[in-house]
């Protein structure tokens, strides 16, 4: 079965690098490890192989970002709850994807980290859900320090990915079926071999 392709995007510093570790590692990087370009690890859940892609903010390597694009499966705009301009961003993130890839473009998800931080948030629960709604995103808030939510974010993608795999499996079904049927209820000619036998 071909990898469910997850890309995380967002400014520089809102813990996309940090969620990439937490999860796939299962610890929290101490230092702040700058990302060169893209970055990529599969981990498996359930019938699912993610593979996930972390991605550099820097402005120089949009470029080089929009080449992993295309393919995606799922895009984390991610954003930091104590970080409004990295939350006013996403608005950007979502423009240069389409760039790319056009209206036909991946599933969003809206992803605020460093919930942790939630006494000095700067983005409220209620703004970022009317603009998940407005985009057609699910939303999440989650911390990557204290590992809360991360896991289930990845595994709900994982069973969306099974179940947008069985729809188009039983849609491939109903698409083969008619033709059999077809000529199992077409009556017998005549001048078959029935016919002939009378
Ligand atoms: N408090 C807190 N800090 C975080 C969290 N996630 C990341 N950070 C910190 O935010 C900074 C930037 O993280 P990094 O993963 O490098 O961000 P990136 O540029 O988006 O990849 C680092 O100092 C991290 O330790 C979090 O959930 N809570
Ligand atoms: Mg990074």
């Amino acid at each position: 079965m071909s990898p469910v392709k997850i890309i995380l995007l967002g400014n520089t510093g809102v813990g996309k690098t940090a969620l990439f570790h937490s999860y796939t590692d299962g610890v929290f990087p101490n230092e702040h490890m700058a990302t060169i370009g893209v970055d990529f690890r599969s981990k498996v859940v359930g019938d699912q192989r993610l593979q996930i892609w972390d991605t550099a903010g820097q402005e120089r390597y949009r470029a080089l970002t929009g080449n992993y694009l295309r393919s995606a499966d799922f895009v984390l705009l991610v954003y930091d709850i104590t970080n409004r301009e990295s939350f006013r961003s996403l608005t950007e993130w979502i423009e240069m994807v389409r760039q790319f890839v056009g209206s036909s473009g991946p599933r969003w998800i809206v992803v605020g980290n460093k919930a942790d931080r939630w006494t000095h948030r700067e983005v409220s629960q209620e703004e970022a859900g009317i603009f998940a709604n407005s985009i057609g995103a699910t939303v999440w808030e989650v911390s990557a320090k204290m590992g809360l939510r991360i896991a289930d974010v990845f595994e709900s993608l994982a069973a969306l990915a099974t179940i947008a795999t069985a729809a188009a499996t039983a849609a491939a079904t109903a698409t083969a079926i008619p033709t059999p049927i077809a000529r199992i209820v077409e009556p017998p000619k005549s001048q078959g071999f029935f016919s002939r036998l009378c």
